[in-house]
């Protein structure tokens, strides 16, 4: 079993989770609608990689015989104002996520509790990566604008995720 506060800010992830998917969800949908079907479905894809988080933080709490405790999601804040902006958001969410993560390493490490530790490893290194790509989004949009060419050309390729 993990200690309480462990348990806490577990089922607290497990929210933050399920709350990325639902903001990836709505931008996807968005920019859907804008006729940018590339964008739109690297976001839904990664939309299901943030469901796939919550599920293995939930499922690490009953490997764990601890409790989970499944917290309403609240609403995306998102409202569209360009690309860019989107990623940028995206880059200001996801530290946000590296963060609390983070916070949950120091918590297990205060603990010494080191099963915890060692999964949550595996997130601070998802994190990293995310980060990375989402900012490199985010340089190439910098360096050759918003124009209707780039937005093509980027949609194609940010389409070609699988
Ligand atoms: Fe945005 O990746 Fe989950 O944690």
């Amino acid at each position: 079993m993990v200690s309480e506060k462990i348990n806490e800010v577990i089922n607290e992830q497990i929210n933050k989770e399920f709350y990325s998917g639902y903001l990836y969800l709505s931008m996807s949908a968005n920019l859907n609608e804008l006729g940018l079907f590339g964008i739109a479905s690297w976001l839904k894809i990664q939309a299901k990689e943030e469901v796939e988080h919550g599920l293995k933080l939930l499922d690490y709490l009953l490997e764990r015989n601890s409790y989970v405790t499944l917290k309403q999601i609240r609403t995306p804040e998102f409202e569209f104002k360009g690309v860019k902006s989107v990623f940028e958001t995206l880059y200001e969410h996801e530290k946000c996520i590296t963060n609390s993560v983070m916070n949950i390493a120091k918590l297990a490490e205060e603990e010494c509790d080191r099963k915890t530790l060692n999964f949550i490893e595996w997130f601070i290194g998802e994190q990293v990566e995310e980060e990375r790509q989402v900012k490199n989004i985010i340089k190439r949009l910098e360096l050759f604008g918003e124009e209707k060419a780039t937005l093509y050309l980027i949609d194609k390729e940010l389409g070609q995720r699988e």
